[in-house]
């Protein structure tokens, strides 16, 4: 048995934890979800009823983790200590992979939904302040670099990339030159592959 059980359908974000688990060389026990009919283990061990959602059965304990960049940074933790930061890539890494999580999150999905802030008000109350500061921020980060923290890969390009992955593919990121290059290093990963291929169950 698996330590790990994730909660999951392809056409989610629990792609995005497929992919973390493969870049960390663990497999965990997939549960299929059918939108229509969550499995009530889902549900209590997250209310909210998301997808990505994994239990860690960790010796005695069950621990419940959700939100697709927690789930990240927390398998690199537990099981692939080469993808965490050093200390001199910390602040790249904690940085971007909270600005892909928050601000940039909620940029690209209310632009996609048709709502803008309008005005310097309301750019100004907004986390993300608009979607092409989002984009102009995150086109000067990849056009300096080719990963998060620099040279080298970390579980923090697992996140940051399927924001780029997905948008790029739904139309709902611009296609900006930084933006498809990052997009095409992380496709050209094995674990990649493996996480993002069809599920095995
Ligand atoms: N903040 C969560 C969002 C998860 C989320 O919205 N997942 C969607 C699928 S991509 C979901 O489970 N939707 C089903 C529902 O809300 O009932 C994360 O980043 O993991």
């Amino acid at each position: 048995m698996s330590s790990y059980t994730l909660f999951f359908n392809p056409m989610s974000r629990a792609m995005i934890a497929k992919w973390a688990f493969a870049e960390a060389g663990v497999e965990p026990e997939l549960v299929m979800v059918e939108w229509e009919n969550k499995p009530q283990s889902l549900l209590d061990a997250n209310p909210m009823g998301k997808l990505p959602t994994v239990i860690h059965h960790h010796g005695e304990h069950d621990h419940v983790i959700t939100e697709a960049a927690a789930i990240c940074h927390y398998l690199a933790e537990m099981e692939a200590p080469d993808l965490l930061p050093r200390s001199e890539e910390k602040a790249d890494y904690f940085r971007w992979l909270l600005f892909a999580a928050g601000p940039m999150e909620s940029a690209v999905m209310n632009h996609a939904m048709g709502w803008d802030p309008a005005g310097e008000r309301q750019e100004g109350m907004a986390g993300f302040g608009s979607y092409s500061r989002v984009m102009d921020t995150m086109d000067a980060m990849l056009s300096s670099r080719d990963y998060v923290c620099g040279d080298r890969f970390t579980m923090a390009d697992v996140y940051v990339g399927s924001q780029f992955d997905w948008g790029l593919n739904f139309g709902t990121v611009e296609p900006r030159d930084s933006f498809r290059a990052y997009q095409a290093r992380l496709q050209a990963r094995e674990a990649y592959r493996q996480g993002m291929g069809p599920a095995e169950d």
